[in-house]
């Protein structure tokens, strides 16, 4: 416990060390002058030309002037937050000598950075994209980085594609278009020429590549690495994260329309629930192999590309991390963390994974661009809580004053110090490799397409649908039709079904024959459907109000949900208050017309003769009912309310609830006369809200 609390404490001491508030001081120069006026350069008159002498302002200007340092390659967009990670029991100390994992008295502190991949930092937040999951554990043994993504496969096997892909799918670089999106033709380009990509893209356009939020999508390594215990063995694992919250996903049409109202959704919504103490959970799995049966799968355990079904290789818990504390600043923490997949620590090591070899060079060599020069260990958010003693000095941003006068080893003017250390210390995994210098792809990384299909095999028939719909919107926006053929083609080896059901979408001939069988295999967890339902914590519920609304139900409803940890919002046509069907006053969260239904997981429409002839005859109003139904999305109607929905979905949807509570298709509408909330409203309304989405419910003749 001891540890537990020096860790965590470590690394607040040393933020709280560098952190600057500027209450209660003078302003002053970057040399410490005070300084009384900063609104007026100096000139000469009061009209007059400005003077070279003028240190102040050329200090402001200059310093500006290099606010902003190169973005990252990729992975530009995220955001961060500080945490911590415990064990839950010791079980992992057989495999590791790392004691982070696997002793529970030990409690770490993190900083993880999520990130989209292909946009640029003012890009919006909700585009289909993967999800960068960048973990730092400060450790009492150096500092480990878990460097994955929110999908457990890569779009290539080998780290020297990594530039082509990128430049495939960024902007296209003769006109800088599509920012942040991968429907364009040279991204579909390399994917129909490079099949390897398949699997990814099966999942880059399932729903996982729209998380609803970042607390509600699980993390994955993706490379297999290596565990090694004290007596140096090494066993073979994968790491994966789960949220506690389950893992949910916006609908398409939701995510490009939440990009124009609220660009920084996930971004806020993180923030947001740290700020109000819903502190994101995740669990920390691992699934071990034995380095005995390395050769006892299908796939090669080396190729990124590939996933060990949890069915064959159970997740085992090891522990929890919780995130609990927003940066301070968002430059000096979320910009400049550097992230490293070579940071790693005693009882972890690396496999011959070429991806992973290939990004062990690249995250040191792209901190040195980014943050300019060697020195980037030194800034707060990565400093490490392990004691840092080198001989390596210098540099740009040097901040440690180091004293003595050797900078060598070995010496005897400092009595041999720093001295080797002799316990703790990492050694490097001795696996024995033998072979010639080749430039040659594995054969056992040449099944581009089996699990692909098991991907697609496994998914329900909405997640399916969805599927084919992303593949639909996609390559009806790439303009060479031979890109679509051939992509096609790749679609049609991964199911003749899919490739033909995203042929006829997009103009492309369907292929006639199945050239490869479908081979019928699946695995159930790789299903969105078969993860957690059973919260509503943080969901957000919009309740929408005018004057003449039924308050009863309202406040009930409220009440309840926010009981159940949910965050309900009133909204009426304007900010302020109404007045109740009872005379009395209600305020009012926020004006319908700053809000949008894309930005709610669900909807309340009360009842109230006068409130239902307001909102009728308010667009704003009927547009954001509309919306949220053909969003698949709960919505709750009480009492006159269910008129509105009616008129809302133009009637298409005829809701009425003589006795007792209807639900159609997630629709739930109390009686007709109601004025309260009838008894099983408020349970049956949460059933669906933990479910999220009613992706059965049949929306294409709804207009929104
Ligand atoms: Fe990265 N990647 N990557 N990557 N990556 C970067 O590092 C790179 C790969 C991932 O929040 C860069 O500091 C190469 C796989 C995340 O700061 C850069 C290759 C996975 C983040 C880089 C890969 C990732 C990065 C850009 C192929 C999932 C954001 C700025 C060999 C397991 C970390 C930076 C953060 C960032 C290179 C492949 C995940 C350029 C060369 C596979 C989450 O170094």
């Amino acid at each position: 416990m001891a540890n537990e609390a020096s860790n965590a404490d470590d690394k607040q001491r040393q933020l709280d060390g560098m952190r600057v508030n500027p209450a209660g001081t003078t302003l002053t120069t970057q040399q410490g002058v005070r300084i009384d006026h900063t609104d007026d350069s100096l000139t000469v008159g009061e009209r007059g030309p400005t003077l070279l002498e003028d240190f102040q302002a050329r200090e402001k200007l200059t310093h500006f002037d290099h606010e902003r340092i190169p973005e990252r390659v990729v992975h530009a967009r995220g955001s961060g937050a500080y945490g911590t990670f415990t064990p839950y029991d010791n079980w992992l100390a057989e495999y590791t000598v790392a004691e982070f994992l696997s002793n529970p008295a030990l409690t770490t502190p993190v900083f993880v950075r999520f990130s989209t991949v292909a946009g640029s930092r003012g890009s919006a937040d909700t585009v289909r994209d993967v999800r960068g999951f960048a973990t730092k554990f400060y450790t009492g043994a150096g500092n480990y980085d878990l460097v994955g993504n929110n999908i457990p496969v890569f779009f290539i096997h080998d780290g020297i594609k990594f530039p082509d892909f990128v430049h495939a799918v960024k902007p296209e670089p003769h006109n800088e278009i599509p920012q942040a999106a991968s429907a364009h033709d040279t991204l579909w380009d390399f994917v129909s020429l490079q099949p390897e990509t398949m699997h990814m893209m099966m999942w880059l356009m399932s729903d996982r590549a729209l998380p609803r939020s970042f607390r509600m999508m699980q993390g994955f390594g993706v490379h297999t690495f290596r565990l090694v215990n004290a007596a140096g063995q090494g066993t073979f694992v994968k790491f994966h994260w789960k949220p506690v919250l389950g893992v949910h996903s916006l609908e398409w049409d939701e995510a490009q329309k939440i990009a124009g109202k609220d660009p920084d959704f996930n971004r806020r919504d993180l923030w947001e629930a740290i700020e109000t103490g819903e502190f994101p959970e995740y669990e920390l799995g691992v699934q071990l192999v034995a380095e005995a049966d390395e050769h006892g799968f299908d796939v090669d355990l080396l190729d990124a590309t590939k996933i060990i079904p949890e069915e064959q290789v159970p997740i085992r818990p090891v522990g929890k991390m919780i995130l609990n504390r927003n940066p301070d600043n968002f430059f000096a923490e979320t910009e400049q963390v550097a992230f490293h997949t070579a940071n790693i620590v005693p009882g972890i090591d690396f496999t011959n994974d070429p991806l992973l070899q290939m990004r062990n060079f690249s995250y040191l060599d792209t901190q040195l661009i980014r943050l300019g020069g060697p020195n980037f260990a030194q800034i707060p958010v990565n400093r490490p809580i392990a004691e840092v003693s080198t001989n390596q000095r210098d540099g740009y941003h040097q901040s440690r004053v180091h004293q003595g006068r050797t900078a060598y080893f070995k010496n005897s003017l400092s009595g041999g110090c720093p001295a080797i250390a002799d316990e703790g210390v990492f050694r490097h995994y001795q696996e024995k490799v033998e072979g010639h210098k080749i430039r040659k792809r594995a054969a056992s990384f040449q099944d581009y397409y089996s699990q692909a299909t098991l991907f697609w095999n496994s998914m329900s028939d909405w997640e399916r649908e969805h599927i084919v719909a992303a593949f639909r919107f996609e390559l009806g926006k790439v303009d060479h039709m031979h890109i679509r053929e051939a992509v096609v083609e790749q679609l049609n080896r991964v199911d003749h079904r899919l490739a033909t059901q995203v042929a006829e979408g997009v103009g492309v001939k369907p292929p006639t024959e199945e050239v490869q069988p479908n081979h019928g295999r699946s695995s159930p967890a790789l299903s969105q459907a078969n993860t957690a339902t059973d919260t509503i914590r943080s969901r957000k519920v919009a309740v929408l109000v005018a004057d003449g609304v039924e308050a009863g139900p309202v406040t009930a409803l409220v009440e309840a949900l926010r009981g159940r940890g949910a965050v309900p919002e009133l909204l009426a046509p304007t900010n302020g208050a109404v007045r109740t069907a009872a005379g009395e006053e209600l305020a009012v969260d926020r004006a319908m017309t700053t809000m949008a239904s894309v930005l709610y997981d669900a909807v309340v429409v009360p009842g109230g003769d006068a409130a239902v002839t307001t909102l009728s005859a308010d667009g704003y109003a009927m547009h954001f009912i509309a919306e949220a139904i053909k969003h698949a999305k709960p919505v709750a109607a009480v009492g006159t309310g269910a008129t509105l929905v009616g008129r809302a979905t133009a009637n298409v949807m005829t809701l009425a609830a003589e006795d007792g509570i209807a639900n159609e298709h997630g629709v739930l509408v109390a009686p007709a006369a109601t004025t309260e909330l009838p008894d099983g409203f408020v349970e049956s309304f949460c059933d669906l809200l933990a479910a999220h989405r009613i992706w059965t419910r049949p929306t294409a003749a709804i207009p929104a």
